[in-house]
């Protein structure tokens, strides 16, 4: 009989791809998630090592070509208090936050975005419970970043236009393959 004993949940995690700019779903529209199953409870497992390997603080699931409304955070130090939420929605936002944001699918470009501070998200966790939860500063920049992914945005959008062809200018340099 096989041993089990030494198996341990990391052992089952997979490492996904993560698409980068312009793979066109990265622009388009996810899908509500109708019903919590172990689909996606492991694709939750492993959108989490994925980001820690990255490294990041956050991954949505376009940017591992999944056209599903679900994110992924965590933007503590020790990577010790992670946050999945499943149809993500902000249902209030006050206050104002830049921060100098940078995106895994844009590897290399980091620009800085004006966002709402403090905000009230609604959503599902991985149980299928209904959750809100109050966020601010970093975690409040991290969830909207993230949202926005769900919605085919991303951050450079939020960008004057001088600012985005910079941007997208470094980022083709950067990605430049050698003839
Ligand atoms: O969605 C993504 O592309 C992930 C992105 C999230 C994000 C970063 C900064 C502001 C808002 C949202 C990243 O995680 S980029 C990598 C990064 O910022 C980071 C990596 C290691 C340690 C700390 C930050
Ligand atoms: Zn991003």
């Amino acid at each position: 009989m096989a041993n089990f004993k030494n198996l341990s949940i990391y052992d089952t995690m997979e490492k996904l791809d993560i698409v980068l700019y312009p793979e066109p779903g990265l622009r388009e529209i996810c899908q509500p998630i109708t019903e919590m199953n172990d689909d996606i409870d492991k694709l939750i497992d492993d959108m989490f090592y994925t980001m820690y390997d990255a490294p990041g603080i956050g991954l949505a699931a376009p940017q591992i070509a999944v056209q599903e409304r679900l994110i992924v955070v965590d933007v503590s130090e020790s990577n010790n208090q992670p946050i999945a939420l499943i149809n993500p929605e902000v249902v209030q936002s006050a206050g104002e936050i830049t921060w100098e944001e940078g995106c895994l699918s844009l590897p290399g470009v980091y620009a800085k975005v004006k966002r709402p501070s403090d905000i009230l998200v609604r959503g599902m966790d991985r149980e299928g419970k209904q959750i809100e939860l109050e966020a601010n500063d970093l975690l409040a920049v991290c969830i909207q970043h993230e949202i926005d992914h769900l919605n085919g945005t991303m951050f450079i959008d939020h960008l004057s236009g001088l600012k985005r062809s910079r941007a997208l200018q470094k980022y083709r340099k950067l990605t430049e393959q050698p003839e």
